[in-house]
């Protein structure tokens, strides 16, 4: 008997008849949403529809998001993020309920569910809604985005705003911009124009506007997936004067040929430590986004040291270089308290030691770990007026405090900054980071943004960027096993909880090691295990990175072939 209105019971009715859940599927909410095989999604997507229409009603009828990607995964996958109205990822106690709708296999179990979820924000099923919901450019999209309007379709009083090809960091902001007018206007136009104002305000500030330093060539490596056409429409929109010229490789213009993350992207060159094949001869500056243009990587070919990798890390350090630097330039002015701003980086168990080191030591700023997930980071990052957050992999942005935003008010209405230029240079850019990076989530093409003006204002060349400290030599790899939810962590994802006993096989492995470090986790977006070591040279760490990466083959069940050279 269920306890909703009979219309909706007979809209549930139809939509499970139409997506039914496979039988023999559990369903679980990884590092970012439901994600797997696109064949097993269907009924995920009709759920999803509902429960993104209740999370709206629960908030008074705010704009919610739902973007259909698998972000870096392989062609064949899919899946879906969910966006709440301030453009976070979901809230966890909506993750739980999600996690049941989608393991509901009959019209009663999910009528409870949703009704349960109204009740429990005191909300009628026909209170209003709004949902924008976009996707990346997989093949499967359009018939999951049908499964997803159908359940959007299921309670009464839902505005659902479709907006197509979208990046992720793009469907972020129409949310948190259709929420908040003053963040920005809830068009991709509004998106395009607010960071191309910005960048160019930026560089004029920073004394760079003027294009007198040359930074060189710029590749982008656009995964073949849709950051390629966000970016293009950017520089499109900006016109042949902007300060930023870019030539867009793996752009996924030709299907047959430019696959969706294949040798391309920004998850490519991150574990593979290689340049995609069609950027190995440049010694160009390159930066290289992910599926869904949430992540950036840079790299370089060096004549004298090879392949240079710029990652999470060194974008993380560089932003937080040039911020503390230039807030420096306000607190010697008197402008502002040496105290008053908060800033901490926030990085995952996967970040380089040396730049942890780096971070702490050099710059003397606070550094904090969280569990793998920008979800994690990004909460731990609002605790700052500063919160530079970034996954080694290239996930992740700065987000800055009200109180940033009234201290750089009041040190711009200050009179004495028009006879001190350096102060009024360096509070004008301050002023400008909250519009120039995407404080909703991280954003590939605002990451870019930034760190392209970084480079222009400081003159710095790739290299310069990337010397500023050595990283530990590293390898990241993954073990198919038969069944990853036995592995569980603790402190950060830096320990192995279980299985019982594989921590200490870890520790004795490593203990040996010059500098070693290692540790393993369960991916929560593809079905591995993923294993990090670094040593004081690259023929320890893969050597280390091997000897891990068997332990778990060999007392987890490996499937498939077990990796052993790099
Ligand atoms: C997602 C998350 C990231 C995470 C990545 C890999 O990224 O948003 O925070 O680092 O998955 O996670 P895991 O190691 O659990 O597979 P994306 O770009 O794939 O959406």
């Amino acid at each position: 008997m269920s306890l909703l209105p009979a219309d909706i019971t007979a809209n549930l009715t139809a939509g499970i008849a139409s997506y039914p859940k496979p039988d023999s599927v559990v369903y679980s909410y990884g590092t970012a949403g439901f994600r797997m095989a696109a064949d097993l999604l269907d009924s995920v997507m009709f759920k999803v529809g509902i429960l993104a229409a209740i999370r709206s009603k629960a908030l008074g009828g705010a704009c919610v998001g739902v973007m259909v990607t698998a972000s870096h995964n392989p062609v064949p996958d899919n899946g879906v993020k969910l966006v709440e109205p301030s453009g976070d990822m979901l809230v966890p106690e909506y993750e739980k309920i999600a996690v049941a709708m989608a393991n509901a296999s009959t019209v009663d179990e999910l009528a409870e569910l949703a009704a349960a979820a109204l009740a429990a924000a005191s909300v009628a099923p026909d209170a209003p809604a709004a949902v924008r919901y976009g996707h990346d450019t997989r093949p499967s999209a359009n018939r999951l985005v049908a499964a997803l309007e159908a359940g959007l379709a299921v309670l009464p009083a839902v505005d659902a705003i479709p907006v197509g090809l979208v990046s992720t960091p793009q469907l972020h902001y129409l949310v948190k911009a259709s929420n908040e007018p003053q963040f920005g206007i809830a068009t991709l136009d509004g998106y395009n124009n607010k960071l191309i104002a910005a960048y160019t305000q930026l560089l004029e500030a920073g004394g760079a506007g003027n294009g007198e330093f040359d930074a060189g060539k710029l590749f982008v490596d656009g995964a073949n997936g849709v950051g390629a056409p966000a970016l293009a429409a950017l520089l499109a929109a900006a016109g042949p004067d902007f300060a930023l010229h870019a030539s867009i490789v793996n752009d996924g213009s030709d299907p047959e040929v430019n696959i969706l993350n294949h040798e391309a992207g920004a998850d490519y060159v991150k574990s593979n430590q290689m340049p995609p094949p069609v950027l190995a001869e440049t010694a160009d500056r390159c930066a290289a986004f992910d599926g869904d243009a949430d992540r950036v990587v840079y790299f370089f070919n060096s004549p004298s040291a090879g392949f240079v990798l710029l990652d999470g890390d060194k974008l993380a350090s560089l932003m937080a270089d040039y911020i503390s630097s230039t807030l420096q330039v306000l607190v010697d002015a008197g402008l502002v308290a040496a105290d008053e701003l908060s800033l901490a980086v926030i990085q995952t168990a996967y970040a380089n030691g040396a730049s942890t080191t780096y971070l702490r030591n050099e710059l003397g700023a606070t550094v904090e770990f969280t569990k793998t997930g920008v979800k994690h980071l990004h909460h731990a990052a609002l605790a700052y007026d500063i919160g530079v957050y970034f996954e080694a992999n290239g996930h992740g942005t700065v987000v800055f405090s009200p109180k940033y935003v009234e201290t750089l008010a009041r040190v711009a209405a200050n009179p004495d900054l028009a006879t001190a230029p350096p102060a009024a240079a360096a509070a004008t850019q301050l002023g400008l980071l909250p519009a120039v990076v995407n404080q909703a989530v991280g954003d590939a093409i605002s990451d870019m943004l930034f760190i392209e003006a970084i480079l222009r204002i400081r003159r710095l060349s790739v290299a310069d960027w990337a010397a500023l400290y050595t990283e530990h030599p590293n390898r990241l790899t993954k073990v198919a096993v038969a069944d990853r939810t036995v592995f569980t962590t603790t402190n950060a994802d830096q320990q192995l909880v279980e299985p019982t006993g594989m921590q200490d096989a870890i520790d004795a492995l490593v203990a040996p090691v010059d500098a070693g470090r290692a540790f393993v986790r369960p991916s929560g977006t593809e079905d591995v295990v993923r294993v990090y070591a670094e040593a004081s040279s690259q023929d320890a760490a893969d050597a280390l990175a091997l000897a891990v990466a068997k332990l778990v083959y060999d007392t987890a069940d490996g499937v498939g072939e077990l990796v052993t050279s790099f």
